[in-house]
Formats: structure tokens, sequence, C-alpha cells
């Protein structure tokens, strides 16, 4: 997978963003445009560029680190204890904006449902 956006960018240190945490697959950094008081951009390095292009078979240790970094990040945070979500968008109707596989991780506020 070739597709670059702005978080490949990112992941290359081009352009700046407040990373929170590093490993040789994965970046978490705060959301330009936080949406909650923690907002961080949990992206594998690798450019998958939606949920489809997840395959269980390839990709499950990278998941796997994903939700790993999440809870870690959480307990960065200070959001573990209260609870926090976990948002992945996928697509058109999904709300995805920028086109690199990133999981949301939002805290710090009581949460709504159903989401907007
Ligand atoms: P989504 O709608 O799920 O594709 O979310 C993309 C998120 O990425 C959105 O909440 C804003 C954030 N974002 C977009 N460009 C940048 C950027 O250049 N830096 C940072 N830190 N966040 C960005």
């Amino acid at each position: 997978m070739s597709e670059e956006t702005i978080f490949s960018k990112i992941i290359r240190k081009e352009i700046p963003a407040d990373i929170v945490y590093e490993s040789d697959n994965i970046l978490a950094f705060r959301d330009i445009n936080p949406q909650a008081p923690v907002h961080i951009l949990i992206i594998p390095k690798i450019v998958l560029p939606t949920v489809r292009e997840v395959k269980g078979s390839e990709h499950a240790l990278l998941l796997g680190e994903m939700y790993d970094v999440a809870n870690k990040i959480a307990v960065q945070e200070d959001i573990a204890a209260d609870g926090f979500r976990l948002v992945v968008n996928c697509d058109k109707n999904g709300g995805q904006d920028v086109y690199h596989l990133h999981m949301h991780l939002l805290g710090g506020r009581q949460m709504k449902w159903p989401p907007g």
C-alpha cells in the first residue's frame, strides 16, 4: 500500500505533531481538532487506508498492539479509571477524512450514545 496522507508526513516527522507514544509499529499523537479533553490518534506506521484493508491473518498483532497502546495512553492521560471511547471511522458514511487507518482515543468527559 503506498497511498500517502498527512499522517505519513507525521510519521516521517516532516510535519509536527504532539506525539505521546511511539514504537517500531505505532505512532500516537494529539488530534489537531480535539472533540474531548483527551483526543489522541493511534495509527499504524504502515499504510492501511481503511478498516476494509485490515486482514486478521496479517494484522492481528498490529491491531492488538494498537489496543495495548490505547490502554497504556489511557493510563498515562489519567482517563483509564473513568472510561474512554475508541472510534475507528470507515469511509464516507463512517465519517473518515484521513485515509490512513487510525483509532481515536477520546476521554475526559461523558460520551453520548448514539454518536452523531
Ligand atoms: P477521521 O475523520 O476519522 O478521518 O479523523 C481524522 C482526524 O485527524 C481528525 O479528527 C483531525 C485529525 N487530523 C487531520 N489532520 C491532522 C494533522 O495534520 N495533525 C493532527 N494532529 N491531526 C490531524
